[in-house]
Parts: C-alpha cells; sequence; structure tokens
C-alpha cells in the first residue's frame, strides 16, 4: 500500500472533501455533500442568498449555485456546523436537482475553490477519527446501506448503536485494570509482591472468555442474517426438488419434467422467509450419471452441499424404498450441515397408510437425531408452509432473541479468536504460576485484539482496507 495517499496518513482532517452522496442518474434531487474546516466557506462562495458563514448549524437555505454569472442551479443548502455533524466537521449539504451536467458542474466548481473529491468512505473514516463512532459502528454502517432483509437490518442498526461496542469496551477495561496491576509487580520483581489477586483475575478471565465465545458462536448465526442462509434441495432425480424450488419461491423458474435428469446445472434463487434470506439452490438429481455432462452436475451437488448451512433432503415417498432411503442417508450427510427429510408426492400416498408408516417408522428407528420427515406435495401446494417454518426454525433454531449480540463481521470474528486464545494462554499462565511479565505479555495481547474491533488498536492497513470498500459520498 502507498501509505503516501493514504486518507489516514495524509491529515485528512485539513483538507474539506466533496461527492455526491445519493446515487448517480438522474432523479429528482441529488445530494452533493462537503465535508471540513472550509466547507461552508466553500460553499458561500459560489452562493447566491444568504451569507451562510453566518448562519446557524442544523439550518436550511434556499439560494443559487452560481459559477460567476452563470446561474448552475436552484438549490437548497442544509448547514452542520462543527462539531454536530456526521463528520463532526464543518459539513453542507446541497441539494440539487439530479441532472448528471448539474451534479458534476457543481462539484468541479467547489474543487476549483479548494475541496477535493472524497475517497470511499471518507466522510465515515472521519467520523471515526474524530470520535464520532467507533470502527464497528463505523462498519455497521456499510452493513446497513448493504442490508437486503429486515434481519440483517435490524442486526446492522443494533451494532451502529453500539451494543456490540459497549460489551467490549466494558471488558477491556477490566481487563485493563489488571494488566496495570501486573505491570507494577514488573517494578517490584525483587520483593516478590502479587498486587493483582490471581483468584479474582481467573475469575474475570472466566467471564471474559464466556462472552468472547458466546460472541464468537453467534457468528454463524450473524452471518446468516448477513449473507444469507445456503440451503440445497438434493436428492435423487424425479423427486420434485425442481417442483419444490417452484413451489417454494410461488414462481414457475426451475423446469420440471417427468424425464429423469431434468436439472443439469444448478439454480439460485432467494427466499425470504420471516425476514432472513434463504438461498435456495435446486441440484441435479443424485445418481449414477448417464453421461459426461450430468456427471459434472452430480459432482456439483455435492459440492453444494458441503458449502450449506442446510440441506432440504427430497424423495418421492411413492417410489423409495427404504434400502435406498438408507443409503442416500449415508451419502449425503455432511458435518455441519443442518439436514430436513421432505417426503414428496403424498398426494400419491392418499389411501397408502401402509407405505407413510414404513417411512415414519424407518426415520424414528433410524437413530439420527431430530430426523422428522415432512410430507408435502410440491404439485399440489401442500404443507409447503409448514415445511418453510421447518427451514426457518431449523437455520435459525432459537437464537435470534431481539436484542442479543451478534457478530456478523469476520474481521471482528478473527479477532475474537485471537482474543479467546490469548485469554486461554493467560488462564495457562496463572495456573501454572508464569512470571509476571509474561503474564502480562498475554492479557496486553488480549487486550491488544479486543482493541481492534473497535478501533482502540489501529493500523493505517487495516482502515485502509475497512474503509476502501464503502462507496463514495458514505
Ligand atoms: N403427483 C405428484 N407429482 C409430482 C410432485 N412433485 C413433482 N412431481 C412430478 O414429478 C416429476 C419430476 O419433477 P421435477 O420437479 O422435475 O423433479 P426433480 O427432482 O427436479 O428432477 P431432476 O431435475 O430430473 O433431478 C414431474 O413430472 C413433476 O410434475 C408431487 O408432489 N406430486
Ligand atoms: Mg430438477
Amino acid at each position: 500500500m502507498d501509505n503516501q495517499n493514504s486518507a489516514v496518513t495524509h491529515h485528512p482532517q485539513q483538507e474539506t472533501i466533496v461527492a455526491l452522496a445519493t446515487p448517480n442518474g438522474i432523479g429528482a434531487i441529488a445530494v452533493i455533500r462537503l465535508s471540513g474546516l472550509d466547507a461552508i466557506a466553500i460553499a458561500n462562495s459560489v452562493w447566491k442568498g444568504k451569507d451562510l458563514t453566518k448562519q446557524a448549524s442544523h439550518t436550511i437555505h434556499f439560494g443559487h449555485i452560481v459559477d460567476g454569472d452563470l446561474v448552475l442551479d436552484e438549490v437548497l443548502a442544509s448547514l452542520f456546523v462543527a462539531p454536530r455533524s456526521y463528520t463532526r466537521e464543518n459539513v453542507v449539504e446541497i441539494s440539487c436537482h439530479a441532472s448528471g451536467y448539474i451534479i458534476e458542474s457543481i462539484i468541479k466548481l467547489f474543487i476549483k475553490k479548494g475541496a477535493r473529491s472524497a475517497k470511499p468512505g471518507e466522510f465515515t473514516l472521519r467520523a471515526f477519527l474524530n470520535g464520532q463512532l467507533d470502527l464497528s459502528q463505523a462498519e455497521a454502517v456499510a452493513d446497513l446501506i448493504a442490508s437486503n432483509s429486515k434481519a440483517s437490518q435490524q442486526v446492522a442498526l443494533q451494532q451502529l448503536r453500539g451494543g456490540f461496542s459497549t460489551q467490549l469496551q466494558t471488558l477491556r477495561e477490566q481487563l485493563v485494570n489488571f494488566a496495570s496491576l501486573i505491570e507494577l509487580e514488573l517494578d517490584f520483581a525483587e520483593e516478590d509482591v502479587e498486587f493483582a489477586n490471581r483468584d479474582q483475575l481467573k475469575h474475570l478471565i472466566h467471564e471474559i472468555t464466556k462472552i468472547v465465545g458466546r460472541l464468537i458462536q453467534s457468528f454463524e448465526l450473524g452471518n446468516a442474517i448477513k449473507n444469507g442462509v445456503n440451503t440445497v434441495i438434493a436428492g435423487r432425480p424425479n423427486a420434485g426438488k425442481s417442483t419444490l424450488l417452484n413451489a417454494l419461491l410461488n414462481e414457475e423458474r426451475a423446469i420440471v419434467s417427468h424425464i429423469p435428469g431434468t436439472t443439469r446445472d444448478t439454480i439460485e434463487e432467494v427466499l425470504n422467509i420471516q425476514g432472513i434470506n434463504f438461498r435456495l439452490i435446486d441440484t441435479a438429481g443424485i445418481r449414477e450419471a448417464t453421461d459426461a455432462i450430468e456427471q459434472i452436475g452430480v459432482q456439483r451437488t455435492m459440492e453444494k452441499i458441503s458449502q450449506s448451512a442446510l440441506l432440504i433432503y427430497v424423495f418421492d415417498a411413492e417410489l423409495i424404498t427404504l434400502d435406498e432411503l438408507k443409503s442416500d442417508l449415508e451419502s449425503l450427510q455432511k458435518p455441519g450441515v443442518g439436514m430436513l427429510m421432505v417426503a414428496n408426492k403424498m398426494d400419491l400416498l392418499d389411501e397408502d397408510i401402509l407405505k407413510l408408516e414404513s417411512i415414519q417408522a424407518f426415520f424414528t428407528t433410524s437413530g439420527l437425531p431430530d430426523m422428522q420427515t415432512t410430507f408435502i406435495s410440491a404439485k399440489e401446494k401442500l404443507h409447503i408452509d409448514d415445511l418453510k417454518n421447518k427451514i426457518y426454525t431449523a437455520a435459525i433454531k432459537d437464537q435470534l432473541s431481539g436484542d442479543e449480540t451478534l457478530v456478523t463481521n469476520i474481521r471482528h470474528l478473527e479477532a475474537l479468536q485471537k482474543t479467546e486464545e490469548a485469554l486461554v494462554r493467560v488462564l495457562g499462565g496463572i495456573d501454572g504460576s508464569i512470571t509476571s511479565d509474561f503474564l502480562s505479555m498475554d492479557i496486553k495481547q488480549a487486550l491488544h485484539y479486543l482493541g481492534e474491533i473497535t478501533g482502540v488498536v489501529t493500523t493505517d492497513d487495516l482502515l485502509e482496507n475497512i474503509f476502501s470498500k464503502f462507496c463514495i459520498g458514505k
């Protein structure tokens, strides 16, 4: 990375930045945002209307943007005087007419008057550097913008409000206390004293480990909410997988036919169940392939299953034999992949009580945990809502309580895992009565990784990496 050009090392606060904050393209209005020491003065220098430098914060003014004698547009200017703004700097937001020409002309004019183009995420970076947001909150801003379901929006909002940060901050402070006591012991090394009560320290480490462990665990769900749950529909050819996909989506998405081997490539569609996005993947039926293309399809099905969180195993309730069921279960079960059994074509079983009972008995005696079978008819759309509920429950279990903090960010997960490792070393150290200096080192490491999450500890690379993924104007 070229540090010379990085927004972080370049004293960004001294420059005024400008960018379009609304999407590119024609629309009713566009918002151009200026932030920095000279933001108000720069806006005022091309302004015909009241003197903007003399107006109060949080006021809106009507006026014209002018380039010399040329009037560019009739606009509204919203004023936010430092530190009462998103970036804690002077901010002016110009609402103009959203023509590509007008937007470009106004931005060029601001640049001519001393502003420069903002880099991706630079407004939020400044909000972070000026203490308006901590790092995990700044990241939540990006998540909020990218959220595409009720649950992902809620989790991002919870993180933006600081749920995550407060929890970690309290833990960190307690640990900092101990770290300083142990440092003190180092100063009195000759006298062999213990300022830091080892039992209390152990208790605290246990507490922190518990919370860190819970946060680590929450990632599975947090990630599912943020990115959607990969859900594979698999089974033998003609079982009705594509018909089920269509029934779940309520749309004729996949081709259905009585010819086994109809689906050859995977088909993916998103289904929202109770605010959670499930990425449904219809696959090629699993059997001894009859040609090379089908063989690739079957291979792909197996790969998709291993990469998924949930497998919906569909079988033809009328035709399947118990031996086939058994061998399918053996070949399809993968560690870490939840499995739902779906007996399809129940409409054909109406009279066949014996068959129904034998399938049910098979699953109750199979010794497999939670192997409940859902009987459906994909074609007649019977019990589809029941199946949707089961899909939701299988993925979310009882984990979504509402105010629980969920980790959704892989960077946070990694920092938490490293914190956990350091904490384990601290505990081992206390039990093995290692010297204060080693103990102090491990505690410092734990503090370091905890601090990385909220941004108490940062590096230029880290910031560059996070904020470069933002859109320009945010
Ligand atoms: N009676 C009845 N027929 C069904 C049901 N579901 C699917 N079918 C029929 O079963 C045949 C196969 O359906 P598909 O959805 O194409 O099966 P598939 O599992 O996707 O098959 P492949 O793509 O070949 O692996 C079609 O003729 C469907 O109309 C059902 O619930 N009841
Ligand atoms: Mg199919």
